[in-house]
């Protein structure tokens, strides 16, 4: 693709489709089974682990439990291979998975925080006793979260829950990739959670080409906004060819 083969700056922006190949549930999709009687944008904000948190930690444990056994798939190859071959990349990740670094990232700006960076939810101490494969949590079942070693605080996924701020530099950092890059690539987004989904809008307003990359097609209402409809997995890797 010429603009992508000529960018000087490509951001690369993904969603929690670029990790559907490698089996881990979307966001919208975390709450088959038993979480399905649940509404993420209710189990993922402060109340609900308020309210219950071993119902929360229990899902946010399982959802570990799926990264921990999953491979990072082609999509996340072909972006470690992209970064290659451009000048510069910058990925902003929504994702809370861990599977673009395991596919050789590095830098990735983790909009949404990580379920691999628990820290106590009364003094903020970050919380080194994970398990590296917690105990085989079956879907819907509660767990007690552990304690923090300093206060005793009970320890909370190190995500950003609905109703939390962004990390202000992280925000910065993926804001300002977006105004200067001349390319960006939007992977496996819904983009309806503010306020990540202004990244791709952004871009467009200081003119950059922006290339969805969905299963599904996504409305362009801009002269530089193509949509490329299929999965990560198999487009990403034509992309590079
Ligand atoms: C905040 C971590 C200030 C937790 C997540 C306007 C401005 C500011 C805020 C708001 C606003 N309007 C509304 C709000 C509030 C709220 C919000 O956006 N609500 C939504 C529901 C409307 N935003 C917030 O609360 C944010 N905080 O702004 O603070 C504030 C303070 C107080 C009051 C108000 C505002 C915090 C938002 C962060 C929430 N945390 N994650 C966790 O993971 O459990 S967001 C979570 O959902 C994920 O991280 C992810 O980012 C998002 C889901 O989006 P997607 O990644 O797009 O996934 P989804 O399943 O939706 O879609 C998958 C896509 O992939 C689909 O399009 C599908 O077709 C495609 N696909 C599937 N397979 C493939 C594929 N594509 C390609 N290949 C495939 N194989
Ligand atoms: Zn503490």
């Amino acid at each position: 693709m010429a603009s992508l083969q000529s960018a000087s700056h490509v951001v690369v922006f993904t969603g929690a489709g670029v990790s559907a190949e490698s089996d881990i549930p979307t966001f919208r999709d975390a709450l088959s089974g038993l979480w399905e009687r649940f509404d993420p944008a209710e189990l993922a904000t402060p109340q609900a682990f308020r309210h219950d948190p071993a119902l929360v930690w229990g899902w946010y444990e399982w959802r570990r439990m799926k990264v921990l056994q999953a491979q990072p798939n082609a999509a996340h190859r072909a972006i470690v291979e992209l970064a290659r071959r451009v000048p510069k990349l910058s990925l902003i990740t929504q994702n809370v998975d861990d599977l673009h670094e395991r596919a050789g990232s590095t830098q990735v700006i983790h909009v949404h925080g990580s379920l691999h960076a628990p820290r106590c939810f009364a003094c903020a101490r970050p919380y080194v006793g994970l398990v590296d494969m917690p105990v085989e949590p079956e879907e819907g079942r509660r767990i007690e979260p552990p304690r923090c070693l300093h206060c005793h605080g009970k320890v909370r996924p190190g995500v950003v829950w609905f109703s939390e701020m962004l990390p202000e530099t992280t925000l910065r950092q993926a804001f300002a990739a977006a105004r200067d890059c001349d390319c960006l690539l939007s992977i496996g987004t819904s983009g309806v959670v503010q306020p990540a989904a202004q990244i791709p809008h952004l871009a467009l307003e200081h003119g950059a080409t922006v290339v969805h990359i969905n299963r599904q097609p996504v409305a362009s209402q801009h002269a530089r906004e193509i949509s490329l409809v299929g999965p990560a997995g198999e487009l990403l890797p034509v992309l590079l060819r």
